[in-house]
């Protein structure tokens, strides 16, 4: 389809290949130096690897262009296409010249055009700064999620924030993490179009007065301190071998013109300034908190500034075609991530009443039908429950709206059950106490149509647990939908070799149709497609060997066990309790120096939020453990080479999209170990299967699923369930007993605490061993035993390298399901209730005419 493409204007076809479209290798090799003079103003005698990538980078972009503009004619800007508007305060979309080109169909053809500059692909590639705007699970479910709407020919706008520093980078310094400003834009962004002419004004502080209009109606004025400009920044999202080309439109907050004039018309340049900066700071950085709220005042205005600004486009855009507001909720289907977006519910019944004039009950029923939410975690820390003092600061009218909301819809708790006032409080939008907060989860539940989970486990804690009483009230709105990845990024540009590799056997289908991957069943057996699986597996464990080298300076050896854990620090996802397995493997060694153990590499790679000091100090144990464990001779084997050794620890610094898609392939163990109940997901657990690692992991999340699926033979279960975890905390737990009845964990937390690991240094990491001892709020403990157990298992089956080679082969093969394709389909049909458009280009409705 791509290749064929000739541009054609209204009245005449173009007969050469434009060099703007052209797909062939001839026209792109014109139009990359063409990019790389008029572009970068660069000669190929002193361009330099950066100067290249923009240059394809432009190359790539300019042919998405005509899709890109074909598909906002045919589906955002018709009234009858209903279009899905996903707000996100995160995306966690990746390097984009690597996906754009396998999506296009010009990978292979790239790279004989890169060929000339000198460098290959890759250098090219490697240039990308990623946008890192989000930090973990919840920002990259986002942008998987745009990848299958694309490729799904489904119409939708991500909307979300153009923030200027992504989540920081990191860097270890002695061991501890320390955080440096993710200049991103700093080179230039080839990938996004600047649209100053759909900026938008976005009001902030101020108060409200009530009035009579002309006809006699109560109105409500919101008069505001000041205004901010959003100006979008448009990103072409392309699907995988379709025509649809959506959008993901960040906005960027701009000081409004008045600045410019009060600067010239007052004395008080100081003042102007200030106003200008608080404008502009409003997008400036991404909180790099996950799983955690902080209650900043900067928080609200980026959510509110984001969903403002993203309402009153989509009014616009609905506007252009249609003035009756009851065809609103067929038009636009609004998708909440997480509660960050909630305030736009407040924000349409604002623009519906105060600016279009509806009457409250209309203008309710469009929001509700409008919007949908999506629960991401049950963790208490992360709910936001916003401060009424900071809230009626910043946004008087819209507290007067949560408010009426409330009012209203406690009216019907009321009348529905007369005598339970507990209920009613719980179930209220404003906590009651000494310092009053709206619960920003309550206003989502209240103002959607519909309410869901993305897991089984998590769905089903949601519904008895944290929101039960919502639940109670309707259930009809709650469903679940379970998490999904794209197979694009994670296998085909993550793993070119296994992805090659499977389409020789069973063809091109899975890629769109994850499904299809159950066909490799057939050749588990298959003694020329298991070896190439094995040697797959081995390459990219030596890839990911090499950069261990280079970035850490340590031999790891890539015959040993794999065996990795990639995510956020948190306490709950219990990289502590990995570790205390680390050491008690380092402990058997130390014992047994001839042990005959199966060797490991255990890696780590994680983000800690920069005030989140006990996941710092897990970091800082992590290192330490390793410099211990690394530079012990009697781990190695004596005598050999220095890779050879029974353990290797490695933390790999500053985890993104770009160092994920490098692991992933080469893991054999994918540890999701989470403390049961508290992972509401997880997502890269689905990313190591699908690429052949085995998983160790608890009850937890999206786990349960996938051991159902790829089988429970298949699968490394261990720890208590979420039951058993809630009925341990009930009865009162006591961590101190397993420490004391367990010698093997007792050595563990006894060396830490001792300063084994931190050179004699006993306060180092005290805080955390007393907070293992005395609280252990995760259950590392109870768990301990298990999972050292069940680690055992890995490694014995480990040694049966038959074996574990058609466990790999089966777990990749039965992750059909964990297609973001499937998740997608899902709220399509049950939320959304948006079909697919395809889009035409005109040179296929002449070939159809
Ligand atoms: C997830 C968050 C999150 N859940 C608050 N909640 C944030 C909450 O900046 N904040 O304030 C940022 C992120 N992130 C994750 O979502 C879950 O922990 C994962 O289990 C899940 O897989 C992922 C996607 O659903």
């Amino acid at each position: 389809h791509w290749k064929k493409h000739i541009c054609r204007t209204e009245h005449a076809a173009i007969q050469v290949e434009d060099d703007r479209t052209g797909m062939d290798v001839e026209t792109l090799k014109r139009a990359f130096f063409d990019n790389l003079y008029y572009i970068q103003a660069k000669d190929k005698g002193w361009a330099t690897a950066h100067d290249y990538y923009m240059a394809l980078a432009y190359t790539v972009r300019d042919r998405l262009l005509h899709r890109w503009l074909k598909t906002v004619e045919q589906t955002y800007f018709k009234k009858d296409v209903k279009v899905v508007c996903y707000l996100s305060a995160e995306y966690l979309i990746g390097r984009q010249l690597g996906k754009n080109l396998t999506n296009i169909g010009l990978h292979d053809v790239a790279r004989q055009v890169v060929q000339e500059s000198g460098y290959d692909l890759y250098d090219l590639m490697e240039q990308e700064d990623e946008p890192g705007l989000g930090n973990g699970g919840l920002g990259r479910l986002a942008a998987c999620f745009l990848d299958s709407l694309s490729t799904l020919e489904i119409p939708a706008i991500g909307y979300g924030i153009r923030y200027e520093y992504g989540i920081f980078q990191q860097v270890i310094r002695d061991g501890t993490q320390v955080e440096v400003p993710d200049r991103w834009l700093r080179f230039g962004n080839p990938w996004e179009i600047p649209r100053p002419d759909y900026t938008m004004e976005v009001k902030f502080g101020g108060h409200t007065e009530a009035f009579t209009d002309e006809q006699g109606r109560y109105q409500v004025r919101w008069i505001p301190e000041r205004t901010v400009l959003g100006t979008p920044y448009d990103t072409p999202m392309v699907g995988y071998n379709s025509n649809t080309v959506n959008t993901l439109r960040l906005w960027s907050a701009k000081a409004s013109d008045e600045f410019n004039l009060q600067i010239f018309n007052s004395g008080d340049f100081a003042n102007a300034v200030a106003d200008k900066v608080f404008s502009e700071n409003i997008t400036k950085v991404l909180y790099p908190n996950d799983n955690n709220y902080q209650g900043r005042e900067l928080r609200l205005q980026q959510q509110y500034f984001f969903v403002s600004c993203s309402l009153q486009d989509i009014i616009r855009n609905f506007l252009q075609h249609d003035d009756n507001f009851d065809n609103f909720p067929n038009k636009f289907a609004l998708q909440i991530n997480d509660t960050h977006p909630t305030i736009g519910v407040a924000e349409l019944m604002r623009l519906l009443v105060d600016e279009h004039q509806l009457g409250w009950d209309k203008a309710w029923d469009i929001t509700q039908k409008t919007f949908g939410f999506t629960n991401h975690t049950l963790l208490s820390e992360a709910l936001e429950r916003w401060s009424l003092s900071i809230f009626g600061r910043l946004l008087p009218r819209h507290l007067e709206i949560i408010f009426e909301i409330n009012q209203r819809f406690l009216d019907e708790v009321r009348a529905k059950y007369p005598q339970d006032i507990e209920k009613v409080a719980r179930l209220s939008l404003i906590e009651e106490g000494a310092d009053k907060r709206v619960r920003m989860a309550h206003l989502a539940c209240v103002g959607s149509h519909a309410i869901n989970g993305v897991a089984a486990l998590h769905t089903e804690l949601l519904t008895h647990d944290l929101f039960r009483d919502f639940y109670e009230l309707f259930p009809e709105k709650f469903s679940n939908k379970t998490n999904g990845v794209t197979p694009r990024r994670w296998i085909l540009v993550a793993n070119s070799k296994l992805a090659l590799h499977i389409t020789n056997k069973i063809g091109k289908g899975w890629i769109k149709n994850l499904e299809e991957l159950k066909q490799l069943e057939a050749f588990v057996d298959d003694q020329e497609f298991r070896d190439q699986w094995r040697q797959i597996k081995q390459e990219n464990k030596q890839d990911l060997a090499e950069y261990i080298l280079q970035t850490n300076g340590i031999h790891v050896d890539p015959n040993s066990l794999f065996d990795i854990q990639v995510k956020r620090l948190h306490e709950y996802k219990r990289q502590l309790l990995n570790l205390l397995h680390v050491i008690t493997l380092y402990n058997q060694i130390k014992q047994n120096p001839h042990a005959d153990v199966v060797p490991r590499t255990v890696i780590f790679a994680g983000k800690a939020a920069p005030g989140y000091a006990m996941a710092k100090l897990i970091i800082q144990l992590i290192n330490s453990v390793a410099d211990v464990v690394n530079n012990d001779p009697d781990v190695g084997v004596r005598g050999s080479v220095p890779e050879a050794s029974r353990l290797k620890v490695v933390f790999l610094a500053n985890y993104n999209v770009a160092l994920a898609q490098r692991i992933y392939p080469a893991a054999d163990v994918s540890e999701q170990i989470s403390t049961a109940g508290k992972e509401a997901s997880g997502t890269s657990n689905m990313k190591f299967a699908m690429n052949g690692a085995l998983t160790i992991g608890t009850l937890d999340g999206a786990n349960i699923e996938i051991r159902d699926r790829v089988g429970h033979e298949n699968f490394f279960l261990f720890g208590l369930t979420t039951e058993q975890v809630s009925q341990m905390k009930a009865q009162g737990y006591h961590p101190w007993d397993y420490y004391n009845s367990n010698p093997q964990l007792k050595q563990a937390i006894d060396q830490i605490a001792s300063g084994y690991f931190s050179k004699g240094d006993r306060d180092l990491f005290k805080p955390l061993v007393e907070s293992l001892k005395n609280r252990d709020d995760y259950l590392l403990f109870a768990d301990y035993q298990s999972y050292i157990e069940c680690q055992q298992q890995v490694s014995e089956a480990y040694r049966n390298q038959d074996k574990w080679l058609r466990m790999s082969i089966l777990n990749a093969a039965r992750t059909g399901y964990f297609s973001s394709d499937r998740t997608i389909r899902e709220y399509a049909r049950d939320i959304w209730h948006v079909q697919p458009v395809p889009v035409i280009l005109e040179d296929d409705q002449q070939e159809n005419a």
